[in-house]
């Protein structure tokens, strides 16, 4: 049996013979080097991390590009490190499906450090806040989700947590920003060295959300004397500290059973799925599709790894804000979601079974194609007809790709306005489109409203993804009439639906998705038609 660990390692023959591709530098080596000069820490060391983050890593150092690794850090109570990481002495095996089903296997070894941010660990923290004051430092990322750097509740308060954060000493910090933002002050105290903030998640000017973030906490520390105000200007000193924009885009699925046995098959052991009390889901694997594109704002003011040696694009600020926003509010998240949505209604479990059923492919052709491409952003480095063209054609449909519509549709009351608000902005500024005439981007929001019941197509009852405002949005719609509430909710559209002529329109959507057994599939059939015959 082949065992993920430093001891299986020397099983190189092993390995090989089992079609495992190996790191293929001294990881020793590597790991003592990143002790000594650290350059590079990442918060929230999931499976996009792993799929994407650490094998560029990998990567740069297969190449000699790069000959520090990733030190990866986690707030107090995570249970990613000791659950994922240290049982496997921080390997992590990487496999891509592509298209014709072939599984690319690759052992992953370029994280090197995984510490905990938090002071009851006193080594770890130690570490930690030693790595944020070394000179070496260029760049700390994060992949902590849309929700991650959210500071407030849905009535737009500073939540629990932040104001708890806000009245401690900043060491006491639990919230991610907080735990960063206390991390930062010692390097500005260490003489205010440079270093650069990358978010690599989907939020809209990731960057520009992460900033606010990381401020807003400084901020409050200086008002009740935890910091100096010197903190504030290095935050927002642009020639110091740097928050670039970015898009990722990799479909990085929840590990799949099927790749388990497969991994199994070859006699590796071990590869069981753990769910953490935060309900992500995961394996000493991570599944991925072999198709990915990030693109970065070059802007590091400490240095920074050779991406372009990974296959990164790196732009300026403009194309970035470009390729996210066709890619986020265009090209692939809002169908995405659109999928989830429908896809949990009426009982699918992959997404790609749902891009071989007509009325959904429909949906989705109409998303991109007819209500998305007419506004799209065109960032000049990717051609959106293209891109899409990819996206609904190859990627979606990848039989081989384990995703489903209950991951997606996780945290959806955190995506619905970021993947739809931009379009619906467009129509409603826009000389000649109209967003009343919209069809399908409706039907998808009603269709979430619906989702919210909790009740299948099929009338039974299905396990909603979690989301942050999933209980206070179920509660609402308890009360009658309580949709209209809902849709005029701004936090969530990003937009007045109101102002947008749509409320009446998703409202009888809504009702008619609610009629019954088979109502949702009926609602789509009727509008998706009517839409076809205008
Ligand atoms: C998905 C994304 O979870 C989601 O909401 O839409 O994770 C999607 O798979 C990635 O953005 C693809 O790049």
């Amino acid at each position: 049996m082949l065992e993920l660990n430093e001891r299986g390692l020397q099983h190189v023959r092993a390995w090989e013979a089992a079609g495992v591709e190996l790191p293929q530098y001294d990881r020793k080596q590597i790991t003592e080097n990143t002790r000594n000069r650290p350059r590079w820490i990442h918060f929230g060391a999931g499976n996009i991390f792993r799929s994407l983050i650490a094998k560029a890593a990998q990567n740069l150092l297969n190449q000699g590009a790069a000959d520090t690794g990733i030190i990866i850090a986690a707030t107090p109570g995570s249970e990613t490190l000791n659950q994922i990481y240290r049982p496997h002495d921080l390997l992590t095996l990487a496999v891509e499906m592509s298209a014709d089903g072939t599984f690319h296997k690759k052992l992953l070894a370029s994280v090197t450090h995984a510490l905990y941010a938090d002071p009851t660990l006193p080594e770890d923290y130690a570490q930690l806040t030693a790595a944020f004051e070394n000179e070496s430092l260029q760049l700390v990322s994060f992949t902590i989700t849309e929700k991650g750097y959210s500071l407030t509740n849905a009535d737009g308060e500073y939540n629990e947590q932040a104001r708890r954060d806000f009245e401690a000493d900043p060491a006491q910090a639990t919230h991610v920003i907080a735990v960063v933002a206390a991390l930062a002050l010692y390097r500005y105290r260490k003489g205010s060295l440079p270093l650069a903030f990358v978010s690599l998640d989907n939020c809209s000017r990731n960057g520009d959300v992460l900033r606010a973030s990381l401020t807003t906490v400084a901020k409050q520390w200086i008002e009740r004397g935890y910091a100096e105000s010197g903190f504030l200007h290095y935050l927002e000193d642009s020639n110091l500290v740097s928050f670039p924009l970015t898009m990722v885009d990799k479909i990085t699925p929840r590990p799949s059973e099927i790749v388990q046995a497969e991994l199994e098959r070859l006699g590796i052991e071990g590869m069981n799925t753990s769910t953490s009390s935060r309900h992500t889901y995961s394996a000493p694997f991570v599944n991925a599709e072999q198709v990915e594109y990030v693109v970065i704002e070059d802007h590091f003011p400490a240095g920074r790894p050779d991406f372009e040696a990974a296959g990164f694009y790196m732009s300026n600020r403009e194309t970035v804000i470009r390729t996210e926003t066709m890619k986020v509010t265009t090209c692939l998240n809002p169908i995405h979601t659109a999928l989830a949505i429908t896809g949990c209604l009426l009982g699918y479990k992959k997404i790609s079974d749902e891009m071989r059923d007509p009325l959904l492919r429909q949906l989705a052709e109409n998303i991109g194609r007819h209500e998305g491409l007419p506004v799209v952003v065109d960032p000049g480095i990717l051609s959106p007809a293209t891109f899409l063209g990819e996206v609904l054609q190859e990627r979606f449909p990848n039989p081989y790709i384990p995703d489903t519509p209950q991951r997606i549709a996780a945290d959806t009351s955190q995506k619905i306005g970021i993947r739809f608000g931009h379009t619906l902005r467009a129509y409603m500024e826009h000389p000649n489109l109209n967003a009343a005439d919209l069809v399908s981007i409706p039907l998808v929001i009603a269709a979430w409203c619906r989702y919210l019941q909790g009740i299948g197509d099929d009338g039974q009852p299905f396990e909603i993804s979690p989301d942050p405002r999933l209980d206070e949005l179920r509660q609402r719609l308890e009360q009658p009439e309580a949709i209209r509430g809902i849709l005029s909710d701004t936090s969530l559209f990003g937009v007045d639906l109101q102002a947008a002529g749509l409320i009446e329109k998703i409202e009888r959507m809504y009702k008619e998705m609610s009629e019954g057994v088979g109502a949702v599939r009926r609602t789509l059939e009727r509008e998706l038609n009517a839409e076809r015959s205008v």
